[in-house]
C-alpha cells in the first residue's frame, strides 16, 4: 500500500480543487514548497500524513484557542451529533449562544448566526447601508473582511482614493462604493468624509489588524474612527473575526472601550467548526429579517453542532484563562524581544493578546505599507527551517500567530531556541 505523502495528495487534490485546496492560503504559494496535508491534532500539536508532529500556532487561523480537540468540546459535539446535525427550525442552542456573545461584548444587544466570517461582514455592511440609505464604505488597505465582493478591493494608487478590484469578478461599479483608507492614519478616514460628507454607510475595520500581520491601533485610532462616525452620521464596525475573543473576553471592542454600531464574528465562537456571526446595536439589528426589511438568510446558520462547539469554547474561555493566555503571550514577547536585541536583527514584533506577529523589517510598523517594507524572502527562509523544526507557523509575513490556552511557557522557550537558531541561519546569508 502507498504511502501517505503530501506532495502525492497535492497532486491529486489539484485535479479536482483549484489549487489542490479550500482556501488559498493553504496552498504555501508565498512561502513557496509543499504544504502538509494534516491527518490530525491534538492538544498543542498537528500531526501530517508522514507522522510528523508539528507545534501549532496557526490553530486554525484563529478558532483553536483552546488547542486541538479540547475534551469539553469534544464530548459535547458527541453528545449533541447523536441528537441530529441540522433541523432548518429554531433550537435553544441558538438563543445560548447569541446570549453568552451579547454578555461578553459591550456593543451588542444582539446577534444573527451566520456561516463564515465572509457572511458577517457582507451581512453587516448590507445593514449599514440600508440603515443610513448610503452606498459607499470605508475599508483599509491591508485588512481583509471576507472574499465578499466589495471587499476584493486593493489601493489604487495613493491612499486616498476610489478602489480598483484586485479580484477577476469584482465589477468596476461594484469597487466604486469602496473607499480605501490606510490603517493608523485618521487624516485618510477625514478625507474621504469631507469628499463624500453624505455618501459613507460605514467604516469597516479590523480593530486589531491581523491580515496584514497582527498590527495594533495607535494613537486612539479607534476612539478617532468614532469620532468621524458621529460626526458624518456613518456606522463604525468592528470586524472582530479574528480579535472576537481573542484579544479579551469581550474582544477589542472591550480591550479598546470604542463603542461600535455593529459587530462581526467568526472563528473562536464555532471552535473550529463552520461559523459567524453580526451583531451590534438593538435599533439596526432589528431591521434585519423578519424583524425588518434588511434580508439575509442561511440553510445552516445557527446549526446546532457548531453552535455547540461554540458554546463549550466559550464556556471555556474564563477570565482566569485570558489572564494565562495573557501571561503566555508577554513570555513569548519578552523572549522573542531578548533574541532581537542580542543580534540586533533587522526585525519588528508585534503582539496583542495572544495574536503574535514577527516582521522581517526593522521599520516601525503602523499600517500596510510599512508591512510591505518587510524582506519577504528573509521570512520565506525562516518560515521553512522553523518548519523543518516542527514548528507550524503561518504561511505567509501577512497573517498573524495565535497562541493557545494549551502551550506552556516550557513550550514556546523551546519554540524560541529553535526561532534563535532559524534567525541565526537566515542572517547568516
Ligand atoms: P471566513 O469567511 O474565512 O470565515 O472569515 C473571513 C474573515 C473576515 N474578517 C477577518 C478579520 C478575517 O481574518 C477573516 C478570515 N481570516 C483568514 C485568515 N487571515 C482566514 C484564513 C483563510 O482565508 O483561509
Amino acid at each position: 500500500m502507498e504511502l501517505p505523502n503530501s506532495t502525492k495528495l497535492l497532486e491529486r487534490a489539484a485535479q479536482v480543487i483549484p489549487g489542490g485546496v479550500n482556501s488559498p492560503v493553504r496552498a504555501f504559494k508565498s512561502v513557496e514548497g509543499t504544504p502538509p496535508f494534516i491527518d490530525r491534532a491534538e492538544g498543542a500539536y498537528i500531526y501530517d500524513v508522514e507522522g510528523n508532529r508539528y507545534i501549532d500556532f496557526v490553530n486554525s487561523w484563529g478558532p483553536m484557542i483552546l488547542g486541538h480537540a479540547p475534551e469539553g468540546v469534544i464530548s459535547a459535539l458527541q453528545k449533541v451529533i447523536s441528537k441530529g446535525t441540522s433541523f432548518g427550525a429554531p433550537t435553544e442552542l441558538e438563543i445560548v449562544l447569541a446570549e453568552m456573545i451579547v454578555e461578553r461584548v459591550p456593543s451588542a444587544d444582539m446577534v444573527r448566526l451566520v456561516n463564515s466570517g465572509t457572511e458577517a461582514t457582507m451581512s453587516a455592511v448590507r445593514v449599514a447601508r440600508g440603515a443610513t440609505g448610503r452606498n459607499k464604505f470605508i475599508k483599509f488597505d491591508g485588512c481583509y473582511h471576507g472574499h465578499g465582493d466589495s471587499f476584493l478591493i486593493a489601493a489604487g494608487s495613493g491612499a486616498m482614493t476610489l478602489g480598483i478590484p484586485n479580484s477577476p469578478g469584482v465589477t468596476p461599479a461594484n469597487a466604486a462604493d469602496t473607499l480605501l483608507a490606510q490603517f493608523n492614519d485618521i487624516e485618510s478616514v477625514s478625507s474621504l468624509f469631507k469628499e463624500h460628507p453624505e455618501d459613507i454607510a460605514c467604516i469597516i475595520v479590523e480593530p486589531v489588524a491581523g491580515n496584514m500581520g497582527c498590527v495594533p491601533p495607535l494613537d486612539n485610532f479607534l476612539g478617532k474612527l468614532r469620532e468621524l462616525c458621529d460626526q458624518y452620521g456613518a456606522l463604525l464596525i468592528l470586524d472582530e473575526v479574528m480579535t472576537g475573543f481573542r484579544v479579551a473576553r469581550g474582544g477589542a471592542n472591550e480591550l479598546y472601550q470604542v463603542e461600535a454600531d455593529l459587530l462581526c464574528f467568526g472563528k473562536v465562537i464555532g471552535g473550529g467548526l463552520p461559523i459567524g456571526a453580526y451583531g451590534g446595536k438593538r435599533k439596526y439589528m432589528e431591521q434585519v429579517a423578519p424583524s425588518g426589511p434588511i434580508y439575509q438568510a442561511g440553510t445552516l446558520s445557527g446549526n446546532p453542532v457548531a453552535v455547540t462547539a461554540g458554546i463549550e469554547t466559550l464556556k471555556q474561555l474564563t477570565p482566569e484563562v485570558y489572564a494565562q493566555l495573557e501571561e503566555l503571550g508577554q513570555h513569548w514577547q519578552e523572549e522573542v524581544q531578548k533574541i532581537i536585541d542580542k543580534n540586533n536583527y533587522p526585525l519588528t514584533q508585534h503582539r496583542v493578546g495572544s495574536m503574535v506577529s514577527l516582521f522581517f523589517t526593522s521599520q516601525a510598523i503602523r499600517s500596510f505599507a510599512d508591512v510591505k517594507t518587510c524582506d519577504i524572502n528573509k521570512f520565506n527562509r525562516f518560515f521553512h527551517l522553523m518548519l523543518e523544526k516542527g514548528v507550524y507557523l503561518a504561511p505567509s509575513q501577512y497573517e498573524a500567530g495565535f497562541l493557545s490556552t494549551v502551550q506552556s511557557k516550557e513550550m514556546l522557550s523551546e519554540v524560541i531556541a529553535k526561532m534563535e537558531e532559524s534567525l541565526a541561519e537566515v542572517f547568516a546569508g
